[in-house]
């Protein structure tokens, strides 16, 4: 484990005291390709022992992509980056670990902890310790009946203050991602689907929404990224990948059980931070766990091409440096 400060502000601002574990140190130091996680997914996502045997497939998967896996959380007051086995096993046994959103990080911080990041925080983390990627299944959106609620998850207005590339498999059908998609515009995310058409809606393969663009090929993707920063874009630049089809549910199947989840929610009064998980568990009951084991699989997916298309863009980097270098160098 290693430790260092990091701060937004510059110098003389206090700093937020970041460990990373070696394997992300030393990925960082030599400029490799990091991918940062959620560990909200493991307290509040999965049951156990799902949620640790699937935490510790997301990091293969990561690695078989090419990249270093950097699962995110905070603890003894500080933010870590990178989890160790036992972290993950903690994490996944220890009941009341609670869900922290970005702006819940400072109180749980000073307090000394333990709290499991959920999308958000895990950007402002990320940010801080200078890795440029991050992947989750799900990203939380803009909530069905938000007219009226006002629900919106934090996540989207995060991805306008971090500039991360999120990769997931879009969120999930409890939301309104027809207003999902209208937010990211409105707010200057470039929205890409990875290999696909349409915006995918989690275990489902498609939400019935195109995603905005659609590109194929890694290298063009990682070049957008970079250049989405080039630019001055100060937002993430969110890419979707669809779940396989061996793994979709159908949307027919999720529909109704999601319909009567929503309204149960209201009629028990159940809102706000609750709320997700409450939607996410009763979706789950109605399809006999078969929502939760395509949940498992998606996380793997997005996670493995978190890795290959990270990867390709610090190939990128590398080569934009190189170019940089030779134009720029020592003349004679
Ligand atoms: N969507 C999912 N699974 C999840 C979440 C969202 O399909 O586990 C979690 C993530 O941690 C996400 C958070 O960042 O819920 C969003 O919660 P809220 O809607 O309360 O912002
Ligand atoms: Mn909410």
């Amino acid at each position: 484990m290693s430790a260092l400060g990091g701060g937004p502000l510059g110098p003389g601002v206090p700093v937020v005291p970041l460990v990373f574990t070696e394997e992300v140190s030393e990925a960082l130091h030599e400029g490799r390709a990091v991918v940062a996680l959620e560990s909200n997914v493991i307290t509040h996502g999965l049951p156990y022992p799902d949620n640790s045997a699937t935490a510790r497939k997301v990091e293969d998967a990561v690695r078989a992509g090419g990249a270093v896996p950097a699962t995110v959380c905070v603890e003894d007051g500080a933010i870590r980056i990178g989890m160790t086995d036992a972290d993950i096993d903690r994490f996944a046994t220890r009941p009341g670990i609670p869900k922290v959103s970005s702006r819940d990080l400072p109180v749980v911080l000073a307090r000394g902890g333990p709290g499991a990041t959920t999308v958000a925080s895990s950007l402002v983390a990320a940010e801080l310790a200078g890795i440029r990627w991050f992947s989750s299944a799900g990203i939380g959106g803009v909530h069905r009946g938000a007219q009226q609620s006002f629900d919106i998850s934090s996540d989207l207005i995060q991805f306008t203050r971090s500039r991360l590339a999120v990769v997931s498999a879009g969120a999930k059908m409890i939301l309104d991602l027809g207003l999902t998609l209208e937010y990211l515009e409105t707010h200057c995310v470039p929205v890409v689907a990875y290999g696909s058409d349409d915006f995918p809606a989690f275990y489902c393969r498609t939400s019935g929404h195109r995603a905005p663009h659609r590109v194929d090929d890694p290298d063009v993707l990682a070049r957008a990224v970079e250049t989405h920063w080039a630019l001055g874009g100060r937002t993430s630049f969110l890419i979707t990948t669809p779940v396989s089809e061996a793994d979709a549910i159908d949307s027919g199947e999720v529909d109704a059980a999601i319909t009567e989840a929503v309204a149960a929610a209201a009629r028990e009064g159940v809102s706000g931070q609750g709320l997700t998980k409450y939607l996410m568990r009763a979706v789950d009951a109605a399809t006999d766990g078969r929502a939760a084991r395509a949940n498992m699989a998606v996380l793997v997916t997005c996670a493995e091409a978190a890795g290959r298309l990270a990867a390709a863009h610090s190939a990128v980097v590398r080569e934009e440096e190189a170019g940089h270098d030779a134009t720029t160098g020592p003349s004679s």
